[in-house]
């Protein structure tokens, strides 16, 4: 996957995406990362990226034409026919399914906003889709830029490592993860549960999904609406709903 960062701040992305499994991505040419200085497209002898909205009222809006060069310049004839994804509190809000279905693109064009946002001819000429990393304010797209690069590399095939494969994920499986423990196991007092140290793989898997589902009732019970549910898993639900209601 080749993804295409157009912003003002490109070294944000340093960091991030230098570390870890994404830096291991990158390495291993799964992942081609590209940030592209939106300032390096302008014409003026100023460099001006922003200016003042027409009609009137406070802030800054991102120019057109130097977003329109950038594209330009760095796509080329890849342009027309590729993802152009606007990070903006106005997108569709980003989840695992969305990320599933953004994950089977090839390459991608990230825009990252700042100030008051683009000029919406931005969206009219370019933008395909728009993405929100959630209901809250940031003060620009690169954040959620690099959220949504995060969610995309770990589904890469072969990013991850089969141990931790993406099928088995809080939200791939539509149901929250529950308790994991490791050594030691005994701190201050606190045991690990007998079932995961008696070596009975079928008990140990039957816990684990019930332990899940109770979390999520618990935390989440609204995903249990959507979530693919046995009949083993509908019994136990059943029981957890006698001995204990949800939150409100
Ligand atoms: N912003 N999810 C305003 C966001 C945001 C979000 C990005 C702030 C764009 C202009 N983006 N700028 N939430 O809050 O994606």
């Amino acid at each position: 996957m080749q993804i295409d960062v157009f912003t003002l701040f490109p070294d944000m992305f340093v960091g991030p995406l230098t570390e870890s499994i994404i830096a291991r991505a990158q390495e291993n040419n799964l992942l081609t990362i590209k940030r592209h200085n939106i300032r390096d497209f302008t014409t003026d002898k100023h460099h001006i990226t922003d200016d003042t909205p027409y009609g009137g009222g406070g802030g800054m809006i991102m120019k057109v034409d130097p977003i329109a060069a950038a594209l330009a310049t760095t796509l080329g004839d890849a342009l027309p026919d590729m993802p152009v994804i606007l990070l903006s509190p106005q997108g569709r809000v980003l989840t695992q399914q969305v990320a599933q279905e953004l994950a089977r693109q090839a390459r991608l064009a990230l825009i990252c906003g700042r100030y008051e946002g683009v000029d919406e001819r931005v969206r009219q000429l370019f933008v395909t889709d728009e993405i929100s990393i959630g209901d809250y304010v940031l003060t620009g797209g690169e954040l959620p830029a690099m959220v949504l690069i995060d969610v995309l590399a770990r589904l890469i095939p072969g990013a991850l490592g089969a141990a931790d494969a993406a099928e088995n994920d809080s939200h791939a499986t539509g149901i929250l993860e529950g308790p994991h423990y490791t050594r030691p196991a005994t701190f201050r007092g606190l045991t690990v549960p007998d079932v995961l140290t008696g070596g009975h793989h079928a008990r140990i898997q039957r816990w684990r999904r019930e332990q899940a589902l109770r979390r999520t009732w618990q935390r989440r019970p609204e995903l249990l609406l959507s979530a693919a549910l046995d009949e083993a898993d509908k019994w136990f639900l059943m029981t957890l709903a006698e001995e204990d209601a949800p939150p409100p």
